[in-house]
């Protein structure tokens, strides 16, 4: 039995020497020191052994127990060291190495100048509405005055997908929409961004589909003074800077007076240059005074409450903005172009 002992002693020493993978490890130590592990399996002859004999063959099964135990922990602990080693090895992260280059996109000059015209506004107490871009031909001309044969029809040209139905050419059904869902209680104090179609050809300063922003107020006794100080307040916080405003008159079906309003040039400050066509002054928006017709259309007494609209192309702001002199750009998702407005 002694013999047996030391020779599995030596030969399970040797066994854990030679193992490379802490898998192995763990099977030597089932094999050896396991409940049925070899062992166990010699000690089981303890029976056979005189009883003068067992306490040295039991304190030389422990020590030979505890000596592999040691073995196996000292050989566990190398191989866990040289495992540690070689995943450092192989992740060693060259700090000195440059960067793996992750190009940050940043927000569409298009959309930056959206979302800060809406930031205006909703500074000054307006609620953002959206609606659908397939609109009816009731709610995108006929509910703003522009019935079926109207001149202005064609100055908005459209693309119709069914005689009734049509790809909206500006957000104002989405104002007669919001004025219904309101049934008649005020105030109604609105801002509708969104996409619009128009069968225009592309060209430096038209695209068959562009951004428009559109307004609506609607209370007792709103006046044109309002929609001017409104509109004026919004033109100084948009270009960040003191100008002048000016309002023209103009003709829109749905408003009634209708006007254009006009900033000072952002450029030369009114006393002329390329931007402004040496005019000193750059047309902003249209607005107007909601048309009877079509307050009544949406369900408001123009006896008792009247209201201002308005409307703007952010693309032709995001041009003033930023000096861009095609439209176009905004479309083609040029990266060269885009990289420009990172830092907006
Ligand atoms: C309702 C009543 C009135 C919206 C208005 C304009 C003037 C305007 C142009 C701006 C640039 C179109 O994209 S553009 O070319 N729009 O000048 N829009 S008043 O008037 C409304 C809208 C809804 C119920």
């Amino acid at each position: 039995m002694k013999d047996r002992l030391q020779a599995l002693k030596e030969e399970a020493a040797s066994s854990i020497e030679s193992v490379s993978t802490l898998e192995q490890l763990k099977d030597l130590r089932v094999r050896y020191l396991g409940k049925k592990g070899e062992l166990t399996a010699i000690l089981r002859g303890m029976k056979d052994v005189s009883p003068e004999e067992r306490p040295v063959i039991g304190s030389l099964a422990n020590e030979i127990r505890s000596f592999l135990e040691q073995e196996i922990a000292a050989k566990e602990d190398q191989l866990e060291r040289e495992a540690l080693e070689d995943r450092l090895r192989e992740e060693k992260l060259d700090v000195t190495l440059p960067g793996k280059p992750y190009p940050v996109g940043s927000i569409h000059p298009l959309n930056a100048v959206i979302e800060q015209v809406e930031d205006i506004f909703i500074g000054m107490g307006f609620e953002v509405a959206e609606g659908p871009e397939v609109e009816t031909d009731s709610y995108n001309f006929e509910a703003l005055n522009i019935p079926k044969d109207h001149p202005a029809r064609d100055m908005q040209d459209s693309f119709y997908i069914t005689p009734e139905i049509l790809l909206r050419t500006h957000t104002s059904p989405v104002q007669v929409r919001s004025m219904e869902a309101k049934e008649g209680r005020v105030p109604v104090k609105i801002i509708c961004p969104g996409k619009v179609y128009r069968r225009d050809d592309d060209d430096a300063t038209h695209s068959h589909q562009f951004t428009q922003v559109e307004g609506l107020v609607v209370d007792r006794g709103i006046a044109m003074s309002e929609l001017h100080g409104i509109l004026a307040t919004f033109a100084e916080k948009l270009f960040g800077m003191k100008l002048e405003t000016r309002l023209r008159p103009s003709f829109f079906p749905f408003t009634e007076p209708s006007v254009e309003m006009d900033i000072s040039c952002v450029q030369c400050g009114g006393d002329g240059c390329r931007m402004c066509k040496n005019s000193g002054w750059i047309e902003i928006l249209g607005a107007g005074m909601v048309h009877p017709r079509v307050l009544e259309g949406a369900g408001y007494d123009s006896e008792r409450y009247t209201g201002f609209a308005f409307g703007m192309g952010p693309d032709r702001i995001a041009l003033l903005k930023y000096g861009i002199d095609d439209i176009r750009h905004f479309y083609t998702n040029d990266l060269r172009f885009l990289r420009q407005f990172q830092s907006v």
